[in-house]
């Protein structure tokens, strides 16, 4: 039997991302063979445990699965340990903490207000409620305050740092970090989702060698399907012994914090469809695929700026621009909606130090990693800058809105979604 309501909705979205142009800076579109492992049968497969060491019968082949995967996750980012099994980013981060701390211990996490995780302290969120947690912050120029986040570790000794975002428009200095989490011998988590895709084609430093654990989620500019890693180095134990919370276990630790700890089956479809996203992200192509989408933030941002809008830092180092809307006038909820009804997805961010609510707060957060996908260099850039300007300059006025549509609709017929 077919399912026409949601064939036909499936089309409908398949055509808004066709004729639209994505610019959440997480978002990214995966290739027809990332969508066929996901599509295919692993899909009915239960297998808790690891390969090997299955609960299940029948998993000589998911077994397999998802060994590439993980043989591949360890060679592509240079650990000796790979878990592929985390369902996303979120619960990725929280085998860390599982794993790692108690209920009540002191963590770490750059504050979501200011560029970081819901996952990184959050005081709503299981890792702000379970936790002592305390938060970190960019300084008024954006950046993060590297000084007051190495004196606030000093006063607060948390056994757990986070570093990663989901609004930071630039690099991050491992080393320095590494430096302040060994002032009081906290684990330093690298979480970079938002930037592994850019880790890989050496278009951002690398945190290998200096945090203690990497989580990813695999679909933002790593190109995958929706799910998470998590990387480490360490030596997997005999699993039926109990092991110390120590570096050396560390792999140890996570795999059974994924489970028994947190999670039951793994998705075997998800995990075969990463293992596509990984192979794929492993050739030379990729390489310039990372660095493109680099030069293409940098070029709009320079567009931005020539028409006067503020970003915060001044610019960017990586795949986002983080606006400040507010000396044009025009708050985050209404820029997404223009933008939006011109054909052009963005979400609402706060900005540092933002005097407005996350409902509707002063800022836009624009991402290129997905036009960056579909062929879109610099040139195209000064068109979407343009387009961007056009549109919050016609705020409300729906013919005019309509108008810059039509022509983004025209403009994407060249850049097709991936095959
Ligand atoms: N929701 C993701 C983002 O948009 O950045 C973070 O989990």
């Amino acid at each position: 039997m077919i399912d026409d309501e949601i064939e036909a909705l499936i089309a409908a979205e398949t055509t808004r991302q066709a004729e639209g142009l994505e610019m959440i800076p997480s978002e990214n579109h995966t290739s027809g063979e990332v969508l066929k492992a996901l599509g295919s049968r692993l899909t009915d497969k239960y297998s808790e445990g690891y390969p090997g060491m299955r609960y299940y019968g029948g998993c000589e082949f998911v077994d397999k699965v998802e060994n590439l995967a993980r043989d591949r996750a360890k060679s592509l980012f240079g650990v000796s340990h790979a878990n592929v099994q985390a369902y996303s980013g979120s619960p990725a981060n929280m085998a860390v903490y599982y794993a790692l701390v108690d209920p009540g211990d002191t963590v770490m996490g750059l504050a979501l207000y200011f560029g970081g995780h819901m996952t990184h302290g959050l005081k709503v969120n299981f890792s702000g409620k379970w936790f002592n947690s305390v938060q970190y912050q960019t300084g008024r120029d954006g950046y993060l305050d590297y000084d007051a986040m190495a004196a606030l570790v000093q006063e607060t000794k948390p056994k757990l740092i986070f570093v990663g975002a989901t609004a930071y428009p630039r690099i991050f200095d491992w080393a320095k970090l590494r430096s302040i989490a060994d002032t009081c011998d906290a684990y330093l988590i690298a979480d970079i989702s938002h930037i592994s895709g850019l880790v890989i084609a050496g278009a951002h430093p690398s945190p290998v060698g200096f945090a203690d654990v990497i989580t990813t989620t695999t679909h933002k500019t790593l190109r995958g399907p929706r799910g998470a890693l998590i990387l480490c180095n360490g030596n997997p134990s005999n699993p039926l012994k109990s092991v110390e919370r120590s570096r050396e276990n560390l792999p140890t630790l996570i795999d059974r914090a994924i489970i028994p700890g947190l999670q039951g089956g793994p998705h075997n479809h998800q995990t075969a469809a990463i293992a596509v996203a990984l192979r794929e992200a492993s050739q030379p192509a990729f390489k310039e695929y990372g660095k493109q989408i680099v030069k293409n933030a940098k070029k709009l941002a320079d567009v931005l700026m020539n028409k006067g809008y503020q970003l915060v830092t001044g610019g960017t180092d990586n795949h986002l621009l983080l606006v400040d809307l507010t000396s044009k006038g025009i708050t985050g909820a209404e820029a997404e909606k223009a933008l939006g009804e011109a054909g052009i997805t963005v979400n609402k961010n706060t900005v540092p130090f933002d005097p407005r609510k996350p409902f509707d707060p002063s800022g836009i957060r624009l991402g290129t990693p997905a036009l960056t996908t579909r062929g879109l260099k610099e040139t195209e850039m000064q068109q979407v800058g343009e387009w961007i300007d056009y549109a919050l300059q016609a705020k409300g006025q729906s013919a005019k809105l309509a108008a810059i549509r039509d022509e983004v609709v025209a403009f994407t017929k060249d850049y097709p979604l991936p095959a």
